[in-house]
């Protein structure tokens, strides 16, 4: 299904009076509102395909039904949101899950909703069915060659499925790591994921990148080849300049200064971009925004300090994509809010007066410097990124026309009350 333009101005129509009262109050305090409208406008949020299904946990899976039954269904539900928010213009596809058997087909669709394809996903944390060897003990750090060449040759596949949807970027997450001590040599499985990772590099078209994705456990509990950040960094700078490290946010122990490594990767030129979710104790994958939002925000001060000081584009500079699960969401209304979530940090950043904050660094005014910092994080900004959905064509309030055309319900009568989406 689609969402007529009509239906969304009617919408809009609706809410115009009380949109107009709460943007031109937060609009009067704001000195270069066109900018920042403007740059809201162009930053958009990839949305992965496999976050349009509810998500499993290993207890148990509940959908809530209508989820999308192929690749052109996922498509069709970024779209969705697309035409809502304006704010995701892009999906990314997980290989094999996603096998693109028409590319022009699947291109044309996704053009005709305003829709390209981000970083495309290997796969290389379960068994396929038409796979010779097993990951059972990792893959691009196996101790047998045979299993790490099979691991690279499909990763090589990714790239070329990529190239025909016009992907810029594959983004790699390894589950290889060890589950007791002394099961691995630690350091003979970093070299052999280096020297699996050059092979793969080598299959890079030149403007394409690698994006490297750490985690420190999970589905491995002992240890996890690619386990931190700095992991990460050291094989992205082995490998060269086209490979850089991904951050998911749900990718961390429990207090790590995430807005910390991310300042750092940004001014080594490594910071590839984001996974971002939210969570309270692991590789939780909530809604973005639902837990730590300040964290969010300080995250975002950084990347906005980080990208004006090096000259780059906010929108176009790094990637930004959700990975988040859904147990007990509708997927399609998760994403909405965690999209809004990044765009309202990403708004709250904006408003830091960088000027006044370098200078309150300066003279060690800490006071100052964190009431700057908390009076652009406590800007109520929701009616700015109204303003910039409906300047774009999108819905003041895309929840709200999400549950008032009873879009999940029409989905369910498409496509059925049992219709599963693959994934997680
Ligand atoms: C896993 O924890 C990672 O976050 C990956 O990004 C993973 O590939 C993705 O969640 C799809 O399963
Ligand atoms: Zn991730
Ligand atoms: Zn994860
Ligand atoms: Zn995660």
């Amino acid at each position: 299904m689609q969402l007529e333009k009509s239906i969304i101005d009617d919408a809009n129509h609706k809410q115009q009076a009380a949109h107009q009262r709460r943007f031109d109050f937060v609009a009067a305090d704001i000195k270069d509102l066109d900018i920042i409208l403007k740059k809201l406008g162009n930053f958009q949020i990839a949305i992965p395909s496999w976050a349009l299904g509810t998500g499993g946990t290993r207890f148990g899976r509940f959908s809530g039904g209508g989820e999308p039954r192929s690749l052109e269904e996922k498509i069709e539900d970024v779209g969705l949101i697309h035409a809502l928010n304006k704010s995701s213009n892009s999906i990314s596809l997980h290989i094999p899950w996603d096998i693109p058997d028409n590319a022009t087909s699947v291109k044309a669709l996704a053009a005709q909703l305003g829709l390209h394809f981000d970083a495309v996903n290997s796969n290389t944390f379960q068994d396929q069915s038409s796979q010779q060897h097993s990951y059972k003990y990792g893959s691009l750090h196996h101790v047998d060659k045979a299993v790490r060449k099979q691991a690279v040759e499909h990763n090589i596949e990714v790239i070329n499925y990529g190239i025909e949807l016009h992907s810029k970027a594959l983004s790699l997450w390894l589950s290889d790591g060890s589950n007791f001590p002394g099961q691995l040599n630690m350091r003979g499985a970093f070299e052999r994921t280096l020297k699996s990772l050059q092979e793969i590099y080598e299959a890079l078209p030149a403007d394409w990148k690698l994006w490297i994705e750490y985690k420190p456990y999970e589905p491995n509990f002992y240890s996890t080849t690619i386990g931190d950040w700095g992991q990460s960094y050291l094989l992205a700078s082995k490998l060269g300049n086209q490979a850089q490290t991904l951050v998911d946010l749900g990718h961390h122990l429990q207090g790590a200064n995430i807005e910390q490594i991310v300042s750092l990767l940004l001014m080594e030129g490594k910071l590839a971009g984001f996974h971002f979710n939210d969570s309270k104790y692991g590789d939780d994958d909530l809604t973005v925004g639902s837990i730590n939002p300040y964290q969010l925000f300080l995250i975002f001060n950084e990347l906005v300090e980080g990208m004006d000081a090096r000259g780059m584009n906010h929108a176009t500079g790094i990637g930004w994509m959700i990975d988040a699960s859904h147990n007990i969401k509708d997927p399609v209304e998760d994403l909405l809010q965690s999209v809004e979530a990044i765009k309202i940090a990403y708004t709250q950043a904006l408003l830091v007066d960088q000027q006044a904050l370098k200078q309150a660094q300066q003279q060690n005014d800490v006071v100052l410097a964190q009431e700057i910092l908390q009076h652009a994080y406590r800007t109520d900004v929701r009616p700015l990124l109204a303003e910039s959905r409906l300047r774009a064509g999108g819905a003041l309030q895309p929840l709200d026309v999400y549950r008032q055309q009873a879009v999940r319900k029409q989905l369910i009568n498409e496509r059925g009350a049992l219709a599963v989406s693959t994934g997680l």
